[in-house]
């Protein structure tokens, strides 16, 4: 947990390895990256890495902004997998191995699409020191008396933890709640989980624990987000390698600090975007919008993370997703790819 550089800060999105994406973006906001100058500090909400093309040149620049003192950057999901060694969907240019399994993936063109390769450029093992020495100094979270910053979730218990923490080791520690091999009667196994071959059925003993496993994690909460059931009456779906039987929860509903609150992960859409369907959070929420009880809570993450599938297929990567910055506090939000700046819903 730390304090925000300043009251007025550019708040960037996921990257997720778009290299060029972020320079421009970065342009965008009158940021000299090499000599680090900025108009105003910025602010990376997580996620730097995986996916696109080269995470390397992502979190490289990132620390050099953020060691020059003109940049701040919590911890994603992604990157706190890097940290605990966890092979996922499009690490494997961190911690090698074999991308997804072959085959079709059920339900299409999405980020489980397990027909997309990720040519992404492969970490040396001495950038692979520097990136964790790096990783091991980012805050969970942010935050001044206007404004809070985080990943994923802004949970307050989770939050206390990380202020009462000493370190991030023992803070990320706090992990094992229950047991991941408890053996449920009857659940599908961690095998079929993650074959796209098989159609998983809703299981509620083993949602229920999956549930527990998330939900009761401080650094997880955090950086990956409360999440519930999706019930017996929905169908499990295949994303980035594994069925789903748990959906995310939009937590912003319940949020109950006054501050607002800016964050990624949740992959909203741009109305141009040429991605089918909606982010489930998102059902009732217009592509500007802010979110919560006060309308104090805004992502930041307009999917520059899908652009990897639409090269795959030979589409136009702007035309999936896009690297936003939100600039505080005018509430304006400026594109990598637009000359066009938009003004958000409050
Ligand atoms: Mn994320």
């Amino acid at each position: 947990m730390q304090k925000l550089l300043g009251d007025r800060v550019d708040i960037i999105g996921d990257v997720h390895g778009e290299i060029e994406g972020l320079r421009s973006l970065l342009a965008r906001l009158g940021v000299d990256a090499e000599r680090a100058r900025v108009e105003r500090p910025l602010v990376f909400v997580g996620d730097l890495v995986d996916r696109g093309p080269d995470s390397v040149a992502v979190v490289e620049l990132v620390e050099h902004l953020v060691r020059s003192g003109v940049a701040q950057c919590v911890l994603g999901n992604h990157e706190f997998n890097l940290i605990r060694e966890k092979v996922k969907q499009g690490n494997g240019w961190f911690i090698p191995h074999e991308e997804m399994k072959a085959g079709r993936s059920p339900d299409g063109w999405h980020a489980g699409d397990s027909r997309a390769s990720f040519p992404s450029r492969q970490a040396t093992l001495f950038e692979r020191k520097r990136i964790l020495d790096f990783l091991g100094t980012l805050p969970v979270a942010l935050e001044s008396d206007a404004l809070r910053v985080v990943h994923a979730a802004w949970a307050q218990d989770a939050v206390e933890e990380a202020r009462q923490s000493e370190s991030l080791e023992s803070f990320f520690e706090s992990e094992v709640v229950g047991d991941p091999t408890v053996p449920i009667h009857g659940a599908p196994s961690f095998a079929e989980m993650e074959d796209p071959h098989v159609m998983v059925k809703f299981h509620d003993g083993l949602a229920q624990h999956m549930v527990r496993m998330q939900n009761s994690h401080a650094a997880k909460i955090l950086t990956s987000g409360p999440e519930r059931p999706i019930g017996p009456h929905k169908k499990p779906r295949y994303l980035a390698g594994k069925w789903r039987i748990l959906e995310r929860s939009p937590w912003w509903d319940a949020d109950q600090d006054p501050r607002a609150v800016v964050f990624g992960h949740y992959w909203r859409r741009r109305p141009d975007a040429d991605l089918p369907g909606k982010a489930e959070v998102f059902e009732n929420v217009g592509p500007w919008d802010w979110m919560g009880p006060h309308r104090q809570a805004f992502c930041v993450d307009y999917s520059v993370g899908y652009r990897f599938i639409a090269r795959h297929h030979g589409k136009n990567p702007s035309s999936s997703g896009a690297l936003a910055a939100l600039r505080w506090p005018e509430c304006t939000l400026v594109f990598d790819d637009l000359d066009e700046s938009f003004v958000t819903q409050r």
